[in-house]
């Protein structure tokens, strides 16, 4: 046989050999879409160096971003994370799957207080990751009277000192909760007063921010801001002159919940990411790194005492008497989307 022949045949082998290794890899991707800002990355990297399953990780600011990219379908996410009221719709809409809770066996470290809410009543479609509160974070050095209602927010006093939350539902709750109505109204009126409430107040407002509201408070760039719970913990742990106050009209309180969008094409690995989310180690390390409010019972067990009893994130349950759970509006979400962006716009 001439060498070049030789030569010919062995670089076809081995390039069947290069090739057949790497196809036996075959490594399965799982498409996880959380909100930013909301896992301990080395928590991912565990789980893939535990499973060998990689994970394809996306970020969105608000429910609603979520909800517009998994209802046109074209990204396959096998795993997201929206809040209750999310769900609900999600559910009615058959956008999410029925998750086997017998391949979830960390399930029964979930708190039952969080099981069964109304978003999720036979508690087959989610489990409960983070919860917590919506507030007012103030800079003690530049607000010097008491802060214990959502009026403070329209005071001129603070004039482009306000920073509000870039989120719909949000912020018609703090200006419904202000006029004292509910944050889940339906009634033409009192949407309209506080949509003429938020207009009001733009003058007073330095912008509408997402996760860039950290960055802000701790760099004492504005006075007041509208944030979640689990955020104002890691604020005050960067600046000690940051204090959260749940005001006193109430607040909204959120479950934000793991599902299996109904696109999902890797429906064994996801429930195995949600139980792996769900395992006390992973479930406390994710905690204490996030600053939010675990529903996992032997998680909190574990969190340094200074943080599991940080009324920030746990509150006590008289701070809770006028707190709202977000519910799905169906069709009347069509008024909250065009009052928003008439507020939006000016
Ligand atoms: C984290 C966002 C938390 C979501 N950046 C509050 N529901």
């Amino acid at each position: 046989m001439k060498k070049s022949v030789i030569l010919s045949i062995l670089s076809v082998f081995l390039i069947t050999i290069f090739l057949g290794g790497c196809g036996s890899k075959d490594q399965t991707t799982l498409n996880v879409y959380n909100w930013g800002d909301y896992i301990d990355s080395s928590v991912i990297k565990q789980f893939e160096k535990e499973t060998g399953i990689k994970v394809n990780y996306d970020t969105f600011a608000t429910n609603e971003e979520m909800y517009v990219k998994i209802n046109k379908g074209n990204a396959s996410y096998d795993i997201a994370i929206p809040s209750d009221y999310m769900i609900e719709k999600m559910i009615k809409e058959g956008l999410v799957e029925k998750i086997d809770f017998n391949n979830i066996p960390n399930y029964q470290y979930i708190e039952d207080r969080f099981k069964n809410l109304e978003f999720d009543p036979t508690n087959e479609y989610s489990v409960p990751y983070m919860w917590g509160t919506l507030g007012i974070l103030y800079n003690k050095k530049m607000v010097d009277e008491p802060v214990d209602s959502w009026d403070i927010l329209w005071n001129p006093k603070y004039e482009k000192q306000i920073l509000m939350l870039d989120s719909q539902r949000d912020s018609l709750a703090v200006a419904l909760k202000k006029l004292n109505y509910s944050m889940n109204s339906t009634n033409d009126a009192e949407l309209e007063a506080a949509k003429n409430a938020l207009i009001e107040q733009r003058p007073l407002v330095l912008a509408y921010v997402g996760d860039e509201v950290k960055d802000k408070m701790i760099g004492e760039e504005a006075a007041l801001a509208v944030v979640w719970g689990g955020d104002a913990v890691t604020m005050h742990r960067e600046n000690p002159d940051l204090e959260y106050v749940i005001p006193k009209e109430g607040t909204n309180l959120f479950v934000d919940s793991i599902v299996i969008p109904s696109t999902a094409k890797h429906k064994a690995e996801a429930e195995k990411f949600i139980d792996f989310l769900c395992r006390t180690d992973i479930a406390f390390k994710n905690t204490d790194y996030i600053g939010y409010s675990t529903p996992h019972m032997e998680a909190r067990k574990q969190l340094d005492p200074e943080l599991a009893n940080n009324p920030i994130a746990y509150p006590e349950p008289e701070d809770l008497e006028n707190a709202e759970i977000f519910i799905d509006l169906g069709t009347y979400i069509e008024q909250y989307n065009r009052v928003w962006t008439e507020i939006k716009s000016h």
